[in-house]
């Protein structure tokens, strides 16, 4: 089946988000109805703050919510944000408010005023208040008091991250009373696109930017492994229809205040010792700056150190090893930084993935990279063992201390492209990162799935993490996560979180998981099995609810998601969990039915559980998706236990 071009995901996700948001403290909980009179209730309800992703570093209420009405006035000046501009807009106008008057000056007499800019413009600073406006890059201050919305940014990102927190506080006509003061706690958040396998196509790359923009992630890199321009002809300029589909992803990543990261690998084949590859490299740098890139990485990962791809290195940096390599790798990477990068106006400091990117071990290749490597220079660094179980501050600590600078972590996850991941999509939140770390790191991206939608889950977890490490939730990040998806709707999203349970297993390159499959199925069947030794009836009445959930899934989200990319995406698990559900279904009528002494029933049940299971097992990953082949797995061993433990008892 062809890949969607263009995703139908509505650029309203992050708005629906408000709509059946959740209280937001402790305090707003409500008393049991019967112990409540109305008047509290309603005054819970008006205390209520909907719950923001990533969690705002703070976020109190300010006063009463401000009702929407057909008009309001929103005021902008020259140095209002143009793509924060388009968003207050969009919230406002899908909110029913149809008579937007842009001005540049309040008059006074709307029925709600929106004021969008830098917060140190007089009218905003005046009705900001007492909001504290954060010092920080990227950071921003909101109140909502009186009939008026003041949105001011400390810079124009800041802005734009104002009207999407915006788009999260409005829901039934009403925008809550709520005062923010917000920034992100690591300077680079998002995703590198830096897996093997079927690159992204053109569609899901734009759903991906519009993705980042809503989860306040300002970075993503481009650096597919099997992009043949970006490895082994990297000394070839993109063709011109690759170019102008480069160009439009670098517009939209502006658009979505996301830094287009470019990245070129030529470790493979390069002769660092040689000019015509250095200038080639910079000349494909150059040909991107002009796209309107300003953000460049080299990674030099995966390549070989034990050898030389030409004499002359050899004569200039002496025998292969870890020392040598990092010399002619400082060298190179020295000079894009140096002549490259800082003659280049509104370049970000160049990011690089060295080859010893996934060890704490202190070698000739790092001692060297951290006397002689350029301080500006980004370095990546994927964790210990290249897929991390776990992130501790003291393993950052470490890793800075060896790179000498804080290091830019590419997290191996949701990245299915290994061995141990096939037949699985890896949609669990972010787990296992140390709150803290963003005192250690500059930042965290996500190398995901080949398959784009199924990886906004997790990566919308990962982006809350660094937004706010030491505010992340799981759970509730989990929760956003799913209604994200789902539009909002929080049936949908229930459904969203039983998928989740089935496809939860994060495996490391080790023979464990660092993430379990499936924590709530799992122990319910083992309970299962448990209780029936003595109870049945009774185990096999409480299991039928979660057997019919799981057979619906795929119904409830072909019928009410509204990211087509993700139901694209996760067909074949759907395909799968419809026909295990039904398996499930069948494999407890055939225990009742043994149960009553029904043998015929209970064989004929049994059979068609074999035969759902059987065709679960029968499906595939589609080969165009994956670069790991071999049949899906869904809550594996859980679901293949239950057939067997049927198969004994009947
Ligand atoms: O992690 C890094 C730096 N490089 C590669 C990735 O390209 C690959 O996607 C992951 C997972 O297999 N492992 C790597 O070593």
């Amino acid at each position: 089946m062809p890949r969607p071009t263009r995703t139908l995901r509505p650029r309203t996700a992050l708005l629906a988000l408000a709509v059946l948001a959740v209280p937001s403290a402790p305090a707003a909980v409500a008393a049991p109805a019967s112990v409540q009179g109305k008047a509290a209730q309603e005054e819970t309800v008006a205390r209520t703050l909907p719950v923001v992703s990533p969690t705002p570093q703070h976020m109190t209420r300010a006063g009463d919510d401000v009702p929407l009405a057909r008009r309001a006035e929103l005021v902008v000046g020259d140095d209002t944000d143009e793509a924060a501009r388009s968003r207050v807009t969009e919230i406002l106008r899908a909110h029913g408010v149809r008579d937007i008057d842009v001005r540049a000056k309040a008059s006074g007499r709307a029925p709600l005023t929106v004021l969008l800019g830098p917060a140190n413009r007089p009218d905003l600073a005046k009705a900001l208040g007492g909001t504290q406006v954060p010092q920080q890059a990227e950071g921003y201050a909101l109140r909502v008091t009186h009939r008026t919305v003041a949105l001011g940014g400390k810079d124009a990102t800041g802005q734009f991250y104002a009207a999407q927190t915006l788009g999260q506080l409005v829901s039934r006509g009403r925008i809550a009373g709520a005062a923010v003061s917000d920034f992100p706690s690591m300077p680079l958040r998002g995703s590198i696109e830096g897996f093997y396998g079927p690159p992204w196509t053109e569609g899901e790359r734009l759903d991906q930017l519009d993705f980042l923009g809503d989860t306040k992630a300002n970075t993503y890199v481009y650096a597919p492994k099997d992009d043949p321009y970006h490895r082994e002809k990297w000394r070839e300029p993109y063709p011109a229809d690759k170019r102008a589909e480069l160009g439009k992803l670098v517009e939209r990543a502006t658009a979505n205040h996301v830094r287009f990261t470019f990245a070129v690998s030529p470790g493979g084949s390069i002769c660092y010792s040689d000019p015509a590859d250095v200038k080639a490299l910079t000349a494909k740098l150059q040909a991107m700056y002009d796209l309107g890139v300003r953000s460049f990485s080299v990674p030099l990962d995966d390549i070989s150190y034990t050898k030389w791809n030409c004499d002359a290195d050899k004569a200039k940096f002496g025998e292969p090893g870890r020392g040598p390599a990092a010399k002619a790798q400082v060298g190179l990477l020295n000079t894009v930084q140096g002549e490259f990068i800082a003659e280049h106006e509104g370049a970000n400091p160049l990011q690089m993935v060295p080859t010893e990117y996934g060890d704490l071990t202190d070698t000739a290749y790092k001692q060297t990279m951290r006397a002689d490597l350029d301080g500006a220079v980004e370095v990546m660094w994927t964790g210990t063992d290249v897929v991390p179980p776990e992130i501790t501050n003291a393993q950052a600590e470490k890793a800075a201390e060896l790179f000498g600078r804080k290091v830019f972590v590419w997290d191996n996850y949701p990245v299915n492209d290994f061995a141990r991941t096939t037949g699985r999509l890896l949609l669990a939140p972010y787990d296992k990162r140390e709150p803290g770390l963003s005192g250690h790191l500059s930042g965290i991206v996500s190398n995901p799935m080949n398959q784009e939608g199924a990886s906004k889950l997790a990566v919308f977890t990962m982006n809350d993490f660094s937004w706010n490490d030491r505010g992340y939730d799981r759970a509730r990040s989990g929760r956003q996560a799913a209604l994200y998806l789902a539009g909002g709707d929080e049936r949908v999203a229930a459904a969203v979180r039983t998928f989740v349970d089935l496809n939860h297993a994060a495996p490391t390159f080790g023979e464990s998981n660092w993430q379990p499959q499936s924590p709530v199925l799992g122990p319910r069947l083992d309970a299962f099995w448990k209780r029936y030794e003595s109870d049945p009836a009774g185990a096999v009445r409480a299991l039928r609810p979660t057997a019919r959930e799981i057979e619906k899934v795929p119904a409830v989200l072909r019928a009410g998601l509204p990211d087509q990319q993700f139901l694209h995406d996760a067909k074949q698990w759907l395909d799968a969990t419809e026909l295990w559900g039904g398996a499930m279904r069948h494999g407890l009528a055939a225990l009742s039915a043994a149960e009553r002494g029904d043998d015929a029933d209970a064989a004929r049940e049994r059979a068609r559980m074999e035969s759902l299971a059987g065709r679960a097992r029968a499906i595939s990953v589609d080969p165009a998706e994956h670069h790991q082949l071999g049949p899906v797995k869904i809550a594996d061993p859980y679901l293949d236990e239950f057939v067997a433990g049927v198969k004994d008892r009947t």
